[in-house]
C-alpha cells in the first residue's frame, strides 16, 4: 500500500457559522477560526476542513454558492481567509475546502443570466425543461422536500434543483461549466490550499432520459436514479487529469448513493479520480421505511457489518473515510454513544474507535468534547432549510405536529449545528452577541475550558489517542478483522501487520460484558483504555469500556 500524507491525517471538520465569533453578530467568522488555530493545533490533528465559506445568500449555509472566488464578507472576507490559510501553514497544517459544484446559488452570475432568456449564453449552463401536462417535467423529488423542479414564468420552463429552489443543478453536459469549475478549483489551488471535499459528487452526472421515478422510497430515487450517472467517471476523470494530478493536495468526494459496489471506481488509485469518498451507510442505519424522519432502533452486528464490508471493498483499492458525524446528522455521541449516564466514557469509546479503524479520520468539532443534540422547545428556534421544509410539508399533511418535534429533536441536522461550547458563559464563549442558533443548555457542563483543567477529560483522551494513533501506524495502515460480528453488545476486532497487532474491544452496552474466546488473555498487554479502574482481567469490560490490548510477540 502506498503511503501518503492524506492516508496519516485526521482531519477537524469546521462549520464555521458555529465555530467562534469574533465581530459580535452571532456568527462564526474566520478570524474567529485563526484564534481557535492553536487548540485545534493542540488536538495532534493534520487537516482542516472548513464547510464553505464563499459568498452565499445562506439559504443553505453556504452551500447555495453566488461567487466561488470570494469569501463572503459575514466570514470576514479574502484578507481574512488569507491570513487564515497563512497562519494554518505556520503551524504545519493544512487546509481542505469544500467544493459545492453540482449546482449553485440562484443568485450566481451564470444562473442570472441563465433565467433572462431561452437564447443566453448560459441558458445550457444549467438544466430546463419543458413541463408536462401543465406541471413539472417529471415527479422528481427534492432532497429538501416537495418537486425538483420550479417554474420559471419568465422563459416558461422549468429548472431542475435536487436542493432547494436556491440550488439549481449545473449541466455538466456542457464542457464549458466543467472547465469553470476546473479553473475555481485552480484559482484555490493557486493560492494554497490543500484540497477539496466534493459536495453530492455523486450527482453531478444526470441520468440519460428524464422519466417519471417509480421508487416508493425516495432513498430508492436517489441511488437508482439521482447518483452515479452515466457520465460520472468521465467527468472525474477529466478534473483528475486536468487540475487535480497537477497538485500534492487530498479530495475526497461526498456522495449520497455511493455504495460498495461503485466506491471502487471512485477511488481506485489506478484509475485517477477521487482520493477519497465519503458513504452513508452507517449514517442512515437509523432510518426506517420513511427515510431521515423515521428513526428505527439499530442492531450492533449490522453497524459492525458496514466497517467490515467497506474495509474488504476498499483495501486493495483506494482507501477509506471513517467518520461518525459531521454538519448534516445528529451529533455521534447522541446516535452511537450513551448521551446521559455514560456520556463521558462512551464519548471516549467512540473516540478510540474512530482513531483505530482503517481510513483517513475525520473529527468533527465539538466531538473532540462529546457535545450532544440539543432539544430546542419549538420549531422556531431551528434555522436548518431540510428540517424547516420538512415541517411545513407534515404540518399541511395534517400530522401530529408535538410528535414530529420529537422526530425533529432526534433528526435535525441543526443537532450539530448549534455553537461551539467554549465555556460555560451565557452564550458558551461562542459570541458576545446574540447567536444564530440557541447554544445547547448544557454548555455550563460540555465546554471545553473544563475539560482543559481536567487531566481525564474528553478532550484530553481525544489528543492522547490521535498521538496514539500516530505512534503506531499500524493502525493506519494494518489489516481489519472484526471478530465475532454477530455480537449484539461487543466490536471487536484486531489490526495487524507485519510488525505488531492489536486487538481493540469495545463494550457499546450499558452493562459490563465478557469477550469470549479461544484466544488467550496473558498474550496481550493493556495499553490504553477509558476508565481508571482497570482491576478486571482483559478480556472483561465494565458499560462503554473500551480496551487496546497489544498481543506480545512470543
Ligand atoms: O443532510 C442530509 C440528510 O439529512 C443529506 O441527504 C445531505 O443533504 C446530502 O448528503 C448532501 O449534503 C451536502 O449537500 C447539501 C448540503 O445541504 C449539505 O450540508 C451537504 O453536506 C446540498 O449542498
Amino acid at each position: 500500500m502506498k503511503r501518503t500524507w492524506w492516508k496519516e491525517s485526521v482531519v477537524y471538520q469546521i462549520y464555521p457559522r458555529s465555530f467562534k465569533d469574533t465581530s459580535g453578530n452571532g456568527v462564526g467568522d474566520i478570524p474567529g477560526i485563526v484564534d481557535k488555530l492553536d487548540y485545534i493545533k493542540s488536538l495532534g490533528v493534520d487537516v482542516i476542513w472548513l464547510c464553505p465559506v464563499y459568498e452565499s445568500p445562506n439559504d443553505d449555509n453556504g452551500y447555495d454558492i453566488s461567487d466561488y472566488r470570494k469569501i463572503s464578507e459575514d466570514f470576514g472576507g479574502q484578507s481574512a481567509f488569507d491570513s487564515l490559510l497563512e497562519q494554518t501553514h505556520q503551524r504545519g497544517l493544512k487546509l481542505v475546502m469544500d467544493l459545492v459544484a453540482n449546482h449553485t446559488s440562484d443568485e450566481h452570475f451564470w444562473f442570472r443570466e441563465s433565467k433572462k432568456s431561452r437564447d443566453n449564453p448560459y441558458r445550457d449552463y444549467y438544466i430546463w425543461h419543458e413541463g408536462k401536462n401543465g406541471g413539472p417535467p417529471n415527479n422528481w423529488m427534492s432532497f429538501f422536500s416537495g418537486s425538483a423542479w420550479e417554474y420559471d414564468t419568465a422563459t416558461e420552463q422549468y429548472y431542475l434543483h435536487y436542493f432547494t429552489k436556491k440550488q439549481p443543478d449545473l449541466n455538466w453536459e456542457n464542457p464549458e461549466v466543467r472547465r469553470e469549475i476546473f479553473d475555481v478549483i485552480e484559482f484555490w489551488f493557486k493560492k494554497g490550499v490543500d484540497g477539496f471535499r466534493m459536495d453530492v459528487i455523486s450527482l453531478i452526472s444526470k441520468p440519460e432520459t428524464f422519466q417519471d421515478t417509480s421508487y416508493v422510497k425516495f432513498q430508492d430515487t436517489i441511488v437508482n436514479q439521482y447518483a452515479n450517472g452515466p457520465k460520472i467517471h468521465d467527468y472525474l476523470h477529466e478534473m483528475n487529469s486536468e487540475v487535480l494530478s497537477k497538485y500534492d493536495i487530498m479530495t475526497v468526494g461526498e456522495g449520497p448513493g455511493i455504495n460498495l459496489k461503485n466506491a471502487p471506481l471512485y477511488v481506485d488509485e489506478k484509475r485517477g479520480e477521487l482520493h477519497m469518498v465519503f458513504h452513508f451507510d452507517h449514517m442512515y442505519i437509523d432510518c426506517g421505511e420513511g427515510g431521515k424522519y423515521d428513526p428505527q432502533p439499530f442492531g450492533l452486528p449490522k453497524f459492525k457489518k458496514v466497517f467490515s464490508d467497506w474495509d474488504n471493498a476498499l483495501k486493495n483499492k483506494g482507501w477509506g473515510s471513517i467518520f461518525l458525524g459531521n454538519h448534516d446528522f445528529s451529533r455521534m455521541l447522541s446516535r452511537f454513544g450513551n448521551d446521559g449516564k455514560y456520556h463521558e466514557v462512551s464519548a471516549k469509546l467512540l473516540a478510540t474507535l474512530l482513531l483505530t479503524l482503517r481510513g483517513t479520520v475525520y473529527l468533527y468539532q465539538g466531538d473532540e468534547i462529546g457535545m450532544t443534540n440539543v432539544a430546542y422547545p419549538g420549531i422556531a428556534y431551528y434555522n436548518d432549510v431540510e428540517t424547516l421544509n420538512a415541517w411545513k410539508e407534515k404540518e399541511e399533511k395534517g400530522n401530529d405536529m408535538q410528535g414530529f418535534l420529537k422526530v425533529v429533536h432526534a433528526q435535525s441536522r441543526d443537532n450539530a449545528r448549534s455553537p461551539m461550547q467554549w465555556d460555560s458563559s451565557k452564550n458558551a464563549g461562542f459570541s458576545t452577541g446574540d447567536p444564530w442558533l440557541a447554544v445547547n443548555p448544557n454548555h455550563g457542563s460540555i465546554n471545553v475550558a473544563e475539560q482543559e483543567k481536567k487531566e481525564n477529560s474528553i478532550l484530553n483522551y481525544y489528543r492522547e489517542m490521535i498521538t496514539f494513533r500516530k505512534e503506531n501506524p499500524v493502525l493506519v495502515y494494518g489489516d481489519y478483522e472484526c471478530m465475532q460480528e454477530e455480537h449484539p453488545q461487543l466490536f471487536v476486532y484486531r489490526r495487524w501487520d507485519s510488525e505488531s497487532e492489536f486487538l481493540i474491544l469495545h463494550n457499546m452496552g450499558d452493562g459490563p460484558e465478557e469477550f469470549i474466546t479461544d484466544l488467550r488473555e496473558e498474550q496481550f498487554e493493556l495499553r490504553k483504555t477509558n476508565l481508571l479502574e482497570n482491576l478486571k482481567r482483559p478480556f472483561h469490560l465494565g458499560p462503554w469500556q473500551t480496551k487496546i490490548l497489544k498481543k506480545s510477540s512470543s
